[in-house]
């Protein structure tokens, strides 16, 4: 059996990617910090948590990666971990910087002084665009980076790019626009509309406070994404590549569907710091304005070409965003009436 080493196994991504490997019989190991607090549950929630073998990894510690690779000797490393909250970003920069670089950094370097021949992903992202240079952005689209999430993301990307040139290693960079899920972290806006939509239709009488309704995202399903990544790490040569839906929508339109699909009537009044969303039916405040969730410089609008993978890949996404939004927003719902577990976190 082909060994797989993944690391960011407990997050969102780390998760759907197991489960898919594990399901085409790949031998997956989990590479996982320890905390304080339990942190398996997505891979609870996928009934992977006894199919995966764990390994203790902080990223940031070089000698701990260089004995996990060299004692593992996987023939895939799918780099998944981040510091991966934007907003956190600001107010972390050099802890995301220490993560998201030197992390990247430590398993290129761990790789090439123990001579493995393995192929490696890397969890690039969309958010390297930024104040985007052009439209839709593909694999040839400058980057613009906006927060020190971005910039760490950047230097990873390129140092990953630097290690294929110099020394021939098979590594890749995923260039993956947001993807969401019923797994997805409740920090994220996607998430921490429907958790909350599903309080709001349960009763909860303070309405949610969100920042910027005007972002857009080019928003795909989780587990569409993770086959991409797979190809990405499968195709004959390394590479670099976009993986996104080409569709564009706004914070208030993920808002205005989930609360639809949560039995409200919304309707959106007042501009600027005092918009909200009313239920028309009842007069209750869904969500307001709150300053707190504004970021320092923000990245307003997103949307890929995945023209690449397509063609030579064959990948394309599956998922709707209007699906995607029911998915969610039910899952959340059914979680918050006893109907389902959720995953926990
Ligand atoms: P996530 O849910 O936040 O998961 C991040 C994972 O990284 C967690 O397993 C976390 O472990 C682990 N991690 C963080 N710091 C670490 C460290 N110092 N050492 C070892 N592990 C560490 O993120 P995600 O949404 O699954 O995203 C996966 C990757 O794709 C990330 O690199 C992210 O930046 C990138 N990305 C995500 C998107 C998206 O829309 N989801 C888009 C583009 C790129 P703990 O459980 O211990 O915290
Ligand atoms: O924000 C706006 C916010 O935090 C999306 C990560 O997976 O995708 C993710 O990063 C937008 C931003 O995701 C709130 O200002 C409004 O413009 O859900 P988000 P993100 O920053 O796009 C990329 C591709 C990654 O690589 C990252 O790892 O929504 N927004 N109001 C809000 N955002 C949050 N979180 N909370 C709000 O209340």
């Amino acid at each position: 059996m082909e060994k797989v080493l993944i690391t960011g196994i407990t997050g969102q991504d780390g998760a759907y990617l197991a489960k898919t490997l594990i399901d085409k019989g790949y031998d997956v190991y989990g590479a996982v910090r320890r905390g304080s607090t339990p942190k398996k549950g997505r891979l609870e929630f996928l009934n992977i948590l006894d199919k995966v073998t764990y390994v203790p990894l902080e990223i940031t510690e070089y000698s701990n990666v260089h004995r996990t690779i060299a004692n593992l000797k996987p023939q895939y490393i799918y780099n998944l971990a981040a510091q991966s909250f934007v907003q956190d970003s600001f107010i972390h920069p050099l802890l995301t910087s220490a993560i998201n670089f030197d992390g990247v950094q430590n398993i290129l370097e761990a790789i090439n002084i123990t001579g493995l021949d393995c192929k490696m992903y890397q969890a690039s992202t969309s958010e390297m665009y930024g104040d985007v240079l052009s439209d839709p952005q593909d694999e040839n689209t400058p980057f613009n980076p906006l927060s020190p999430y971005a910039v760490s993301k950047c230097a990873a990307h390129h140092i990953v790019r630097n290690y294929r040139v110099a020394y021939g290693m098979n590594c890749s960079n995923g260039i993956l626009f947001n993807h969401e899920s019923e797994m997805r972290g409740r920090e994220f806006v996607t998430r921490k509309i429907t958790s909350q939509m599903a309080e709001l239709s349960k009763g909860r009488d303070h309405p949610i406070q969100l920042g910027n309704f005007n972002s857009v995202r080019d928003w795909g399903y989780a587990p569409d994404f993770v086959e991409a990544m797979e190809l990405i790490i499968d195709s004959n040569e390394p590479n670099d590549f976009v993986v996104a839906t080409n569709t564009v929508h706004s914070v208030r339109e993920f808002f205005e569907i989930s609360a639809s699909i949560a039995g409200f009537n919304p309707i959106f009044e007042g501009s600027d710091i005092n918009e909200k969303c009313v239920d028309k039916n009842t007069g209750k405040i869904l969500c307001e304005v709150n300053k707190e969730f504004f970021r320092p410089s923000d990245v307003v609008y997103l949307r890929g070409d995945y023209t690449k993978i397509n063609t030579k890949l064959g990948w394309k996404p599956k998922t709707s965003f209007p699906d995607l939004v029911e998915a969610m927003t039910k899952h959340d719902i059914d979680a918050a009436n006893g109907k389902i577990n959720s995953y926990g976190i």
